[in-house]
Protein backbone atom coordinates (compact mmCIF):
# COMPACT_ATOMS: atom_id res chain seq x y z
CA UNK A 1 0.00 0.00 0.00
CA UNK A 2 1.26 3.15 -0.83
CA UNK A 3 1.38 6.24 1.24
CA UNK A 4 -1.43 7.86 -0.87
CA UNK A 5 -3.59 5.77 0.36
CA UNK A 6 -3.05 5.68 3.91
CA UNK A 7 -4.11 8.85 6.56
CA UNK A 8 -2.30 12.50 4.63
CA UNK A 9 0.42 14.32 6.08
CA UNK A 10 0.13 17.22 8.26
CA UNK A 11 2.70 18.59 6.45
CA UNK A 12 6.19 17.44 4.31
CA UNK A 13 9.49 19.28 4.31
CA UNK A 14 11.18 18.11 1.50
CA UNK A 15 14.28 19.41 -0.87
CA UNK A 16 15.99 19.80 2.32
CA UNK A 17 19.13 17.99 3.73
CA UNK A 18 18.46 16.45 7.25
CA UNK A 19 21.37 16.26 9.79
CA UNK A 20 19.41 13.55 11.49
CA UNK A 21 22.20 12.77 14.89
CA UNK A 22 20.83 9.54 14.46
CA UNK A 23 22.45 6.20 14.92
CA UNK A 24 19.62 4.38 12.17
CA UNK A 25 21.33 6.86 9.93
CA UNK A 26 25.08 7.49 11.15
CA UNK A 27 28.24 5.54 10.02
CA UNK A 28 32.19 6.54 9.71
CA UNK A 29 31.72 8.12 6.24
CA UNK A 30 28.40 10.18 7.48
CA UNK A 31 28.49 10.71 11.26
CA UNK A 32 26.18 13.60 11.40
CA UNK A 33 23.47 10.82 9.48
CA UNK A 34 23.23 12.90 6.98
CA UNK A 35 19.72 12.14 4.44
CA UNK A 36 21.13 14.68 1.42
CA UNK A 37 17.85 16.31 -0.39
CA UNK A 38 15.59 14.24 1.54
CA UNK A 39 12.04 14.11 3.16
CA UNK A 40 10.17 14.01 6.22
CA UNK A 41 6.38 13.67 6.71
CA UNK A 42 4.62 14.43 9.60
CA UNK A 43 1.62 13.63 10.87
CA UNK A 44 0.52 14.65 14.63
CA UNK A 45 3.24 16.41 15.59
CA UNK A 46 4.95 13.15 15.30
CA UNK A 47 8.07 12.39 12.40
CA UNK A 48 6.26 9.47 10.60
CA UNK A 49 8.48 9.63 7.14
CA UNK A 50 11.67 9.98 6.84
CA UNK A 51 13.80 9.52 3.63
CA UNK A 52 14.09 10.16 0.02
CA UNK A 53 11.03 12.68 -1.70
CA UNK A 54 8.21 10.79 -3.00
CA UNK A 55 6.63 13.05 -5.23
CA UNK A 56 3.50 10.84 -5.12
CA UNK A 57 2.96 11.71 -1.25
CA UNK A 58 -0.53 12.74 0.05
CA UNK A 59 -0.19 16.12 2.54
CA UNK A 60 -2.46 18.88 3.35
CA UNK A 61 1.14 21.33 3.68
CA UNK A 62 4.10 20.79 1.21
CA UNK A 63 7.38 22.52 2.63
CA UNK A 64 9.98 23.46 -0.24
CA UNK A 65 13.36 23.78 2.17
CA UNK A 66 15.29 24.99 -0.85
CA UNK A 67 18.70 22.51 0.32
CA UNK A 68 18.43 24.38 3.96
CA UNK A 69 18.81 22.23 6.72
CA UNK A 70 17.13 20.41 9.10
CA UNK A 71 18.74 19.19 12.91
CA UNK A 72 16.67 18.16 15.97
CA UNK A 73 15.65 21.10 18.06
CA UNK A 74 18.00 22.27 19.98
CA UNK A 75 17.96 21.39 23.47
CA UNK A 76 19.68 23.28 26.51
CA UNK A 77 19.59 20.70 29.34
CA UNK A 78 21.40 22.84 32.21
CA UNK A 79 19.66 25.97 32.98
CA UNK A 80 18.51 28.34 35.90
CA UNK A 81 16.53 30.94 33.98
CA UNK A 82 13.95 31.86 36.52
CA UNK A 83 15.83 34.41 38.99
CA UNK A 84 15.22 37.91 40.47
CA UNK A 85 16.95 40.97 39.31
CA UNK A 86 20.63 40.13 37.80
CA UNK A 87 24.23 40.51 39.29
CA UNK A 88 25.86 43.14 36.43
CA UNK A 89 26.33 45.48 39.14
CA UNK A 90 28.88 42.93 40.85
CA UNK A 91 30.86 42.08 37.53
CA UNK A 92 31.57 45.50 37.25
CA UNK A 93 32.97 46.11 41.06
CA UNK A 94 35.06 42.61 40.88
CA UNK A 95 36.77 44.21 37.49
CA UNK A 96 37.03 47.52 39.55
CA UNK A 97 39.21 45.58 41.54
CA UNK A 98 36.44 45.05 44.85
CA UNK A 99 37.21 41.57 46.32
CA UNK A 100 34.86 38.79 45.74
CA UNK A 101 34.32 38.90 49.83
CA UNK A 102 33.89 42.59 50.33
CA UNK A 103 31.18 41.87 47.51
CA UNK A 104 29.87 38.94 49.63
CA UNK A 105 29.79 41.14 52.58
CA UNK A 106 27.74 43.63 51.17
CA UNK A 107 24.93 40.80 50.46
CA UNK A 108 26.37 39.97 46.69
CA UNK A 109 26.94 36.42 45.38
CA UNK A 110 24.37 33.72 45.30
CA UNK A 111 22.09 35.34 48.13
CA UNK A 112 21.59 38.45 46.67
CA UNK A 113 19.96 36.75 43.89
CA UNK A 114 17.50 34.65 46.33
CA UNK A 115 16.66 37.61 47.84
CA UNK A 116 16.05 39.60 44.60
CA UNK A 117 13.64 36.16 43.90
CA UNK A 118 12.02 35.67 47.03
CA UNK A 119 11.19 39.26 46.87
CA UNK A 120 10.42 39.36 42.81
CA UNK A 121 6.13 38.31 42.28
CA UNK A 122 5.71 35.47 40.23
CA UNK A 123 4.51 37.66 37.16
CA UNK A 124 7.70 39.66 37.67
CA UNK A 125 9.90 36.11 37.57
CA UNK A 126 7.81 34.94 34.80
CA UNK A 127 8.48 38.71 32.95
CA UNK A 128 12.04 38.12 33.57
CA UNK A 129 12.73 34.89 32.56
CA UNK A 130 10.43 34.88 28.88
CA UNK A 131 12.89 37.61 28.02
CA UNK A 132 15.55 35.45 28.07
CA UNK A 133 13.79 31.86 27.06
CA UNK A 134 12.50 33.97 24.06
CA UNK A 135 16.43 34.27 23.13
CA UNK A 136 17.07 30.54 23.24
CA UNK A 137 13.72 29.91 21.21
CA UNK A 138 15.06 31.99 18.85
CA UNK A 139 18.45 30.08 18.42
CA UNK A 140 15.88 27.03 17.53
CA UNK A 141 16.17 25.59 20.79
CA UNK A 142 13.11 23.60 21.37
CA UNK A 143 13.33 21.76 24.74
CA UNK A 144 15.12 23.75 27.71
CA UNK A 145 15.34 22.55 31.25
CA UNK A 146 14.80 25.24 34.12
CA UNK A 147 15.83 24.60 37.88
CA UNK A 148 14.71 25.81 40.78
CA UNK A 149 17.19 27.05 43.54
CA UNK A 150 17.29 30.74 44.41
CA UNK A 151 14.00 30.76 46.42
CA UNK A 152 15.42 28.14 49.19
CA UNK A 153 12.26 28.24 51.07
CA UNK A 154 9.47 26.10 50.13
CA UNK A 155 7.54 28.68 49.24
CA UNK A 156 9.72 30.06 47.20
CA UNK A 157 11.24 26.87 45.24
CA UNK A 158 7.32 26.37 44.65
CA UNK A 159 6.73 30.10 42.80
CA UNK A 160 10.22 29.48 41.18
CA UNK A 161 8.82 25.59 39.61
CA UNK A 162 5.19 27.52 38.96
CA UNK A 163 6.91 30.17 36.73
CA UNK A 164 9.01 27.07 35.07
CA UNK A 165 5.25 25.50 34.35
CA UNK A 166 3.83 28.76 33.26
CA UNK A 167 6.84 29.42 30.63
CA UNK A 168 5.84 26.18 28.88
CA UNK A 169 2.24 27.22 28.69
CA UNK A 170 2.97 30.34 27.17
CA UNK A 171 5.56 29.38 24.86
CA UNK A 172 6.18 27.10 21.96
CA UNK A 173 8.74 24.91 23.64
CA UNK A 174 9.41 21.77 26.45
CA UNK A 175 10.24 22.84 29.37
CA UNK A 176 11.76 19.55 32.10
CA UNK A 177 12.01 21.38 35.54
CA UNK A 178 14.31 20.07 37.86
CA UNK A 179 14.43 21.10 41.91
CA UNK A 180 17.31 22.47 42.59
CA UNK A 181 16.44 23.25 46.57
CA UNK A 182 20.46 21.83 47.96
CA UNK A 183 21.82 24.64 45.33
CA UNK A 184 22.75 26.66 48.81
CA UNK A 185 22.23 27.70 52.21
CA UNK A 186 19.76 30.19 52.79
CA UNK A 187 20.97 33.26 55.49
CA UNK A 188 17.93 31.56 58.23
CA UNK A 189 20.35 28.46 58.32
CA UNK A 190 23.62 29.88 58.70
CA UNK A 191 25.20 27.21 60.54
CA UNK A 192 22.68 24.51 60.35
CA UNK A 193 23.10 23.38 57.28
CA UNK A 194 21.88 19.43 58.03
CA UNK A 195 18.33 21.16 58.92
CA UNK A 196 18.09 23.02 55.58
CA UNK A 197 18.62 19.71 54.26
CA UNK A 198 16.05 18.24 56.71
CA UNK A 199 13.68 20.86 55.13
CA UNK A 200 14.72 20.06 51.46
CA UNK A 201 13.89 16.00 52.04
CA UNK A 202 11.13 16.47 54.57
CA UNK A 203 9.15 19.42 53.53
CA UNK A 204 10.20 20.57 49.94
CA UNK A 205 10.10 17.35 47.79
CA UNK A 206 7.21 15.95 49.39
CA UNK A 207 5.19 18.80 48.04
CA UNK A 208 6.86 19.30 44.94
CA UNK A 209 6.58 15.68 43.81
CA UNK A 210 3.04 15.80 44.84
CA UNK A 211 2.10 18.85 43.14
CA UNK A 212 3.95 17.01 39.96
CA UNK A 213 5.80 20.01 40.08
CA UNK A 214 9.64 18.89 39.10
CA UNK A 215 10.75 16.39 36.45
CA UNK A 216 14.29 15.92 38.68
CA UNK A 217 15.96 16.62 41.61
CA UNK A 218 19.43 18.69 41.78
CA UNK A 219 22.04 19.55 44.25
CA UNK A 220 25.13 21.60 43.94
CA UNK A 221 28.01 19.08 45.84
CA UNK A 222 30.80 21.22 46.62
CA UNK A 223 32.62 23.25 49.27
CA UNK A 224 30.48 26.10 49.38
CA UNK A 225 27.58 24.07 48.60
CA UNK A 226 26.58 20.95 50.33
CA UNK A 227 28.34 17.71 51.03
CA UNK A 228 28.51 14.23 49.91
CA UNK A 229 26.44 12.95 52.64
CA UNK A 230 23.89 15.77 52.20
CA UNK A 231 24.02 15.29 48.67
CA UNK A 232 23.10 11.57 49.53
CA UNK A 233 20.14 12.65 51.79
CA UNK A 234 18.93 14.69 48.89
CA UNK A 235 19.14 11.46 46.05
CA UNK A 236 17.01 9.14 48.65
CA UNK A 237 14.31 11.50 49.43
CA UNK A 238 14.14 12.36 45.97
CA UNK A 239 14.01 8.33 44.58
CA UNK A 240 11.41 7.71 47.50
CA UNK A 241 8.77 10.04 45.67
CA UNK A 242 9.94 8.92 42.18
CA UNK A 243 11.94 11.82 41.28
CA UNK A 244 15.17 11.25 38.93
CA UNK A 245 18.34 13.05 40.19
CA UNK A 246 21.45 14.60 38.71
CA UNK A 247 24.03 17.05 40.08
CA UNK A 248 25.80 20.08 40.15
CA UNK A 249 29.36 17.75 40.98
CA UNK A 250 32.99 18.22 40.38
CA UNK A 251 33.23 22.14 39.86
CA UNK A 252 35.44 23.85 41.47
CA UNK A 253 37.09 20.59 43.41
CA UNK A 254 36.36 16.60 43.91
CA UNK A 255 34.17 15.30 46.16
CA UNK A 256 33.47 12.29 44.17
CA UNK A 257 29.80 13.59 43.53
CA UNK A 258 29.69 12.25 40.31
CA UNK A 259 30.53 8.71 41.06
CA UNK A 260 27.87 9.38 43.77
CA UNK A 261 24.91 10.32 40.87
CA UNK A 262 26.46 7.46 38.94
CA UNK A 263 25.55 5.29 42.29
CA UNK A 264 22.04 6.47 42.30
CA UNK A 265 21.61 6.63 38.35
CA UNK A 266 21.97 10.18 37.57
CA UNK A 267 20.77 11.20 34.35
CA UNK A 268 23.60 13.69 34.39
CA UNK A 269 26.86 14.82 36.46
CA UNK A 270 27.23 18.14 35.66
CA UNK A 271 30.15 20.89 35.11
CA UNK A 272 32.93 18.10 36.10
CA UNK A 273 36.28 20.07 35.30
CA UNK A 274 37.54 18.11 38.53
CA UNK A 275 36.14 14.75 38.04
CA UNK A 276 38.08 11.89 38.37
CA UNK A 277 38.75 8.36 36.72
CA UNK A 278 37.30 6.47 39.44
CA UNK A 279 33.88 8.59 38.85
CA UNK A 280 34.16 8.86 35.06
CA UNK A 281 34.13 4.65 35.10
CA UNK A 282 30.69 4.60 37.42
CA UNK A 283 29.49 7.25 34.90
CA UNK A 284 30.23 5.08 32.31
CA UNK A 285 28.34 2.22 33.93
CA UNK A 286 25.37 3.95 34.82
CA UNK A 287 24.94 5.91 31.66
CA UNK A 288 25.43 9.07 33.71
CA UNK A 289 25.35 11.85 31.00
CA UNK A 290 28.53 14.68 31.83
CA UNK A 291 26.90 17.62 31.08
CA UNK A 292 29.49 20.31 30.30
CA UNK A 293 29.00 23.96 30.92
CA UNK A 294 31.46 25.93 28.94
CA UNK A 295 29.90 29.79 29.80
CA UNK A 296 30.36 28.81 33.80
CA UNK A 297 34.13 28.41 32.82
CA UNK A 298 34.57 30.63 30.82
CA UNK A 299 32.57 33.51 32.84
CA UNK A 300 34.73 32.57 36.18
CA UNK A 301 37.96 32.44 34.12
CA UNK A 302 38.65 28.67 35.10
CA UNK A 303 41.79 26.70 33.43
CA UNK A 304 41.42 23.44 34.69
CA UNK A 305 39.57 21.52 31.54
CA UNK A 306 37.00 19.22 31.94
CA UNK A 307 39.06 15.60 31.35
CA UNK A 308 37.60 15.18 27.60
CA UNK A 309 39.69 12.77 26.35
CA UNK A 310 39.24 9.92 29.59
CA UNK A 311 35.31 10.67 28.94
CA UNK A 312 35.51 10.01 25.05
CA UNK A 313 37.37 6.77 25.98
CA UNK A 314 34.94 5.44 28.23
CA UNK A 315 32.04 6.25 26.37
CA UNK A 316 30.47 8.84 28.54
CA UNK A 317 27.71 10.65 26.55
CA UNK A 318 28.66 14.24 26.75
CA UNK A 319 26.41 17.34 26.29
CA UNK A 320 26.91 21.06 26.34
CA UNK A 321 24.47 23.42 27.99
CA UNK A 322 24.08 27.49 28.60
CA UNK A 323 24.37 26.98 33.33
CA UNK A 324 22.41 30.31 32.12
CA UNK A 325 22.13 31.90 35.64
CA UNK A 326 22.92 35.17 36.91
CA UNK A 327 26.48 34.43 38.51
CA UNK A 328 28.53 32.76 36.89
CA UNK A 329 26.94 31.91 33.45
CA UNK A 330 24.71 34.98 32.33
CA UNK A 331 24.31 33.17 28.93
CA UNK A 332 21.35 33.85 26.72
CA UNK A 333 22.32 31.67 23.63
CA UNK A 334 23.10 28.10 23.15
CA UNK A 335 24.83 28.67 19.63
CA UNK A 336 27.85 30.73 21.50
CA UNK A 337 27.87 27.45 23.94
CA UNK A 338 28.16 25.31 20.65
CA UNK A 339 31.70 27.39 19.90
CA UNK A 340 33.17 27.85 23.52
CA UNK A 341 32.62 23.79 23.78
CA UNK A 342 34.56 23.25 20.54
CA UNK A 343 37.44 26.31 21.12
CA UNK A 344 37.62 25.90 25.12
CA UNK A 345 37.15 22.07 25.38
CA UNK A 346 38.64 20.95 22.18
CA UNK A 347 35.05 19.32 21.30
CA UNK A 348 34.55 18.67 18.02
CA UNK A 349 32.04 20.16 15.74
CA UNK A 350 30.08 17.09 15.58
CA UNK A 351 29.80 15.95 19.55
CA UNK A 352 29.08 19.64 20.38
CA UNK A 353 26.16 19.40 17.62
CA UNK A 354 25.24 15.71 19.77
CA UNK A 355 25.76 17.64 22.81
CA UNK A 356 22.52 20.24 22.26
CA UNK A 357 20.35 17.07 20.89
CA UNK A 358 20.63 13.42 21.15
CA UNK A 359 22.97 13.78 24.43
CA UNK A 360 21.08 16.52 26.24
CA UNK A 361 17.74 14.76 25.45
CA UNK A 362 19.87 11.52 27.63
CA UNK A 363 20.97 13.94 30.15
CA UNK A 364 16.58 14.79 30.69
CA UNK A 365 15.68 11.22 30.23
CA UNK A 366 13.58 12.55 26.46
CA UNK A 367 15.90 10.41 24.57
CA UNK A 368 12.62 8.12 23.16
CA UNK A 369 10.93 11.64 22.04
CA UNK A 370 13.44 14.34 21.00
CA UNK A 371 17.15 14.58 20.18
CA UNK A 372 17.07 13.08 16.88
CA UNK A 373 15.18 12.90 13.82
CA UNK A 374 13.73 9.39 13.26
CA UNK A 375 10.74 7.91 12.66
CA UNK A 376 8.24 7.62 15.68
CA UNK A 377 9.99 10.64 17.73
CA UNK A 378 8.50 14.21 17.70
CA UNK A 379 8.60 16.87 15.32
CA UNK A 380 10.60 19.35 17.06
CA UNK A 381 13.23 20.40 14.43
CA UNK A 382 15.25 23.63 13.43
CA UNK A 383 15.39 24.29 9.86
CA UNK A 384 18.91 26.74 9.02
CA UNK A 385 20.31 28.36 6.28
CA UNK A 386 23.64 27.10 6.11
CA UNK A 387 25.98 24.86 4.33
CA UNK A 388 27.28 22.13 6.44
CA UNK A 389 25.98 21.69 10.26
CA UNK A 390 29.62 22.59 11.45
CA UNK A 391 28.58 26.01 10.56
CA UNK A 392 26.56 26.20 14.02
CA UNK A 393 29.64 25.75 16.15
CA UNK A 394 31.74 27.58 13.66
CA UNK A 395 30.45 31.14 13.93
CA UNK A 396 30.82 33.39 16.82
CA UNK A 397 27.25 35.16 17.07
CA UNK A 398 24.77 35.74 14.13
CA UNK A 399 21.97 33.06 13.52
CA UNK A 400 21.08 31.34 10.48
CA UNK A 401 17.75 29.79 11.78
CA UNK A 402 15.10 30.21 9.13
CA UNK A 403 12.07 28.38 11.17
CA UNK A 404 11.16 25.93 14.06
CA UNK A 405 9.01 23.08 13.47
N1 LIG B 1 27.18 26.42 40.16
C1 LIG B 1 27.19 27.57 39.48
O1 LIG B 1 28.06 27.89 38.71
C2 LIG B 1 25.97 28.30 39.79
N2 LIG B 1 25.31 27.41 40.66
C3 LIG B 1 26.06 26.36 40.86
O2 LIG B 1 25.71 25.45 41.58
C4 LIG B 1 26.19 29.63 40.41
C5 LIG B 1 24.88 30.31 40.67
C6 LIG B 1 25.03 31.74 41.07
O3 LIG B 1 26.12 32.24 41.38
O4 LIG B 1 23.99 32.41 41.10
FE1 LIG C 1 24.12 25.26 37.19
Amino acid sequence: MSQSETKPFDYIIHNVNIATLSEQYASDDNPYGVIESGMVGVTGGVITYLGDYDTEVNSKETIDAQGQWLTPGLIDCHTHLVYGGNRANEFEMRLNGVAYEEIAKAGGGIISSVKATREATEEELFQSAAKRLESFIDEGVTTIEIKSGYGLDTENEIKMLKVAKRLEQEFPIRISTTFLGAHALPPEFKDNSDGYIDLVCNDMIPKIAEQGLADCVDAFCENIGFTYEQTERVFKAAQQHGLKVKLHAEQLSDQSGAGLAADYNALSADHLEYLSQDSIDKMANSGTVAVLLPGAFYFLRETKLPPMDELRQAGVPIAVASDSNPGTSPAQSLLLMLNMACTLFRMTPLEALQGVTINAAKALGLEDKVGSIEVGKKAELALWDIEHPNQLSYQLGGNNLVRVF
